[in-house]
């Protein structure tokens, strides 16, 4: 299977009115799955957003998950929910959203990777690998659990690398043994989305096929 470049439409970078073009800039650049993460916004706004962006998505045939918020992602039929570690357990998400929804956990630490893998979550974000604006005041974790994490919990689930990747520090970041990643501000702050986003892609399929 192809390493898969998750992106996400981040509020933080993108203007509400700029939400479709800059997802179908993604889109057109090669995102395998887009989130709508959009920290501080009010549900109804973030639920309107998500109805305005999920038939792109479609269109594309690409996953369509909503950050941080199950019943905005149940009302509006998306393809899954991504929880951060303070958002509870999966069970009663699971339940809320039915069967066949992808779930995905942030996970800070290879003890709560395993944790997650464990719960039953569909995939696993592993980061901040490094200081990122996009989570300002985190510290990195580094790279020197990542190869373990995926050798381990990524034989399972699909393991992203995320927090201050970008297209000039892919290299590394794949050779310290990442397969999948996230990458957010270096595709949302680039003069040209989708042509960033195809690079970035492009390195990532490279990468796997020359190890
Ligand atoms: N979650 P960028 S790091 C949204 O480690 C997010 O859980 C993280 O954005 C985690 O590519 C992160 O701009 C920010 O660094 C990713």
């Amino acid at each position: 299977m192809f390493p898969k470049l998750y992106t996400i439409l981040d509020l933080g970078y993108v203007a509400a009115d700029n939400a479709e073009s800059a997802t179908a800039a993604l889109l057109a650049g090669g995102a395998d799955l887009l989130q709508l993460r959009a920290k501080g916004h009010p549900p109804e706004e973030i639920e309107a957003l998500a109805r305005r962006v999920l038939p792109l998505c479609r269109a594309a045939g690409i996953p369509f998950i909503v950050n941080d918020h199950p019943a905005i992602a149940a009302a509006v039929g998306a393809d899954g929910v991504h929880l951060g570690q303070d958002d509870g357990p999966l069970a009663p998400v699971r339940e809320l959203l039915g069967p066949g929804k992808i779930i995905g956990r942030s996970t800070h630490a290879p003890a709560q990777a395993r944790a997650a893998l464990e719960e039953g979550f569909d995939y696993i974000g592993f980061g901040p690998l490094f200081p990122t604006p996009t989570k300002l005041g985190r510290p990195g974790i580094g790279l020197a659990d990542l190869a373990a994490v995926q050798d381990g919990v990524g034989s399972r689930i699909p393991v992203f690398a995320i927090g201050g990747i970008r297209r000039d520090n892919l290299g590394t970041v794949l050779a310290a043994g990442a397969r999948n990643v996230v990458i957010v501000s270096d595709l949302l702050t680039a003069p040209d989305i989708a042509a960033a986003t195809r690079e970035a892609k492009a390195r990532l399929i490279a990468a796997s096929a020359n190890p």
